[in-house]
């Protein structure tokens, strides 16, 4: 590691990230069913239909594991909470089990002197929500304000920080117009009022918190930066309106009070009625910003339909999920989400980090790749900050390899190496230069 704890300001927090459909083992502890446990059993969806029923099987091996964050030398250990582990059916019933185990989470972290810092939905919507309708329904923010409200009675007393929902954009665009993600609709009008009803449950779910007492509160926002494929206006232009889409719409719904005009463009005829009226509660007032930050994408104009544009692959050197590495993208954001929203706010980077085709041999794993990556991106982290912006912690995805979505169990972006037939955790060598260049 070409850095320690001591080249960043007093304070600073590292923390390592999860989240809990990729790793709890959704088929224990009397979880609901879930719309990715759908998706998944839908041909074509997922690599080998695989599904997060056992995933890392943290359910069980949970102290295990949180004695990996500890070892490390983490300050923060950044999970969230499944919808279906606490309320089965989305609604009404309780189950038990489910809050017993974040409360356990919780304080396991504590007796460890480890942040909780908890994100109420990373994406297992429930599907008896789904069949109202899921993110199309405006009703979903107050499900998932209830929702809310019975964790956080729960265990929101001892969280060090907490956020509604992990990167809205995967929830809106990804899950609706791309139709990657389950619920898996390629549908403009879903999409439009998915992009609107996040944002709205995100406010409903900050003001029931708020109604608890609770301090802390932020939202995690996904970003990526978008270059233009050529020195031409119609390039600039695609590439303005991909960073609308991806970037802008989110961050200034909740900073800015309105969504940017190029994605009005092609989403205002689909958005509900009366949506201008709901920037008050999507703009509740925030204490700290979250942003994960992987990598940018070249994009062209394109002839078709709205949004005119198309990706193109790019000159860099990729990660094992295709992506190209490019630190200079999360300094510019730092700066962005600072100068035009979050203007003084603390920022997070509550994700950053890389697949890579890790190999367990003679009982190691060398991964020398995820350790450049993550020095450069550190190096641009202390480049913002000395240019001024709170940057107050950097979170590492993930903690340990895990269900990838579509991509199933074959990309690893862990610093734990996971066997996902024995499920026997050996952490990486990253894991071990990290645990040094953390050492207090
Ligand atoms: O695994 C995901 C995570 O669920 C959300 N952020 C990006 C990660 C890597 O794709």
């Amino acid at each position: 590691m070409t850095f320690t704890r001591k080249d960043f300001p007093e304070g600073f927090l590292f923390g390592a990230a999860t989240s809990s459909y990729q790793i709890e083992g959704h088929a224990f502890g009397g979880a609901g069913r879930t719309h990715w446990d759908d998706f998944a059993a839908t041909p074509g969806n997922v690599v080998r239909s695989e599904n997060g029923a056992v995933a890392c099987d943290h359910y069980h091996r949970m102290e295990e594991d949180l004695d990996l964050v500890a070892g490390a030398n983490f300050d923060l250990y950044r999970f969230s909470t499944s919808w279906a582990r606490v309320l089965p059916e989305g609604r009404g019933a309780v189950n038990d089990e489910g809050l017993d185990f974040y409360d356990r989470l919780v304080d396991g972290l504590l007796a460890r002197g480890l942040k909780p810092a908890a994100t109420l939905y990373h994406w297992e919507l429930p599907s008896p929500l789904a069949d109202l309708g899921g993110w199309r329904n405006r009703d979903i923010a107050g499900w998932f304000a209830d929702f809310t409200e019975v964790l956080m009675r729960r265990i929101g007393d001892r969280l060090w920080s907490a956020a509604p929902i992990n990167e809205p954009w995967c929830v809106g665009w990804l899950s609706h117009f791309l139709g990657q993600h389950a619920p898996g609709l390629r549908d403009i009008r879903a999409t439009a009022r998915a992009m609107h009803h996040v944002l709205l449950a995100h406010g409903r779910a900050i003001e029931t918190m708020r109604g608890l007492g609770m301090t802390n509160l932020g939202a995690v926002c996904n970003l990526e930066y978008a270059t233009p494929a050529e020195d031409t206006p119609e390039a600039r232009a695609a590439a303005a309106r991909y960073d609308a889409i991806y970037n802008r719409w989110f961050l200034s719904g909740i900073f800015n009070g309105q969504y940017p005009a190029e994605t009005l463009e092609g989403l205002e005829p689909h958005l509900p009625a009366g949506w201008q009226d709901d920037f008050t509660t999507i703009g509740q007032p925030l204490d700290w910003l979250g942003l994960n930050y992987y990598t940018r994408k070249l994009i062209a104009p394109d002839p078709g339909p709205w949004p005119h544009y198309r990706e193109v692959e790019g000159p860099l050197p990729k990660t094992q999920v295709g992506w190209e590495i490019y630190p200079e993208g999360l300094h510019e954001f730092l700066i962005r989400a600072h100068r035009d929203h979050a203007r003084g706010l603390p920022i997070h980077v509550t994700e950053n980090g890389m697949a890579n085709a890790d190999r367990l041999v003679a009982g190691a794993v060398e991964d020398p790749q995820r350790l450049s990556y993550i020095e450069a991106h550190l190096a641009q982290v202390r480049r913002a900050i000395a240019e001024g912006v709170p940057v107050a912690g950097y979170y590492i995805w993930s903690l340990m390899d895990n269900y990838e979505w579509a991509l199933g169990y074959e990309k690893r972006f862990g610093l734990v190496h996971v066997n996902f037939e024995s499920l026997q955790r050996t952490p990486k060598a990253s894991y071990h230069a990290l645990a040094r260049a953390l050492a207090r």
